[in-house]
């Protein structure tokens, strides 16, 4: 199977996890990237199940919209039961590294509000350790030379994202080389380095359920 194969499967299979539990009330959290475009795009056969979503990303949102989705903003929204969104690295804990596309901040604000995260991802993202993936980081712009100063003095090795800058108007430092054993301390670690708007470690709040796909099929770990 390709890559791609099995991203649409682990799609399939979150529908068939939400699917049920769905109303007319149900504004739910759509995350962004690969795996999650091909989500949305098997959402629009639900459009009139639920009430409408909120997006990690003005990308998310404009394909959402696209398909007749309403697109609420989040603080106008009370309780969102799921996000569903993808990752660039997830261990058997269901600690991730996210912020591959750049959209972080906004994941994990959605995420924060979610009862429960359902992270669909294909198998090459599961991994024992997480940091093989460089971890992105989002700063403010005029803290970018700052921040990676103190992230070198961590032990990484941060990258500037040139050309990018994120929905929140700030800029991308991707670190390589991290030792990432003890994801939640890492995790605030980080958040203390003044002008780091958000890391792209979701451990302190991590996923509730994986749906992996392999080559024998969508499994499912909680
Ligand atoms: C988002 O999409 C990100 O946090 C992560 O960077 C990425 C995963 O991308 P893909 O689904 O395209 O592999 O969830």
């Amino acid at each position: 199977m390709t890559q791609d194969a099995l991203k649409d499967a682990v799609a399939a299979a979150a529908i068939d996890e939400i699917r049920r539990r769905l109303d007319r009330d149900t504004v739910i959290g759509v995350g962004t990237g690969s795996t999650a475009n091909l989500f949305i795009d098997r959402l629009a056969a639900l459009r009139n199940d639920f009430q409408g979503a909120v997006a990690s990303s003005q990308a998310t949102a404009e394909r959402l919209q696209g398909h007749g989705i309403e697109v609420f903003e989040l603080n106008h929204v009370g309780t969102v039961p799921f996000y569903i969104d993808g990752a660039d690295e997830i261990n058997p804990r269901l600690e991730m590294i996210k912020g591959g596309g750049a959209a972080l901040t906004r994941e994990k604000i959605v995420a924060a509000c979610a009862e429960r995260f359902i992270c669909i991802a294909d198998a090459s993202k599961h991994v024992t350790t997480l940091g093989g993936f460089p971890l992105p980081v989002e700063v403010i712009p005029m803290a970018r030379s700052y921040v990676a100063r103190e992230l070198v003095k961590l032990g990484a090795d941060p990258v500037y994202r040139e050309g990018v800058v994120t929905d929140n108007g700030n800029q991308i430092l991707d670190c390589y080389g991290f030792l990432i054993d003890d994801p939640v301390a890492m995790e605030a670690r980080l958040n203390a380095i003044v002008g780091v708007v958000t890391n792209g470690l979701f451990a302190a709040r991590g996923a509730d359920v994986l749906l992996l796909g392999t080559e024998g099929g969508v499994e499912r770990l909680e």
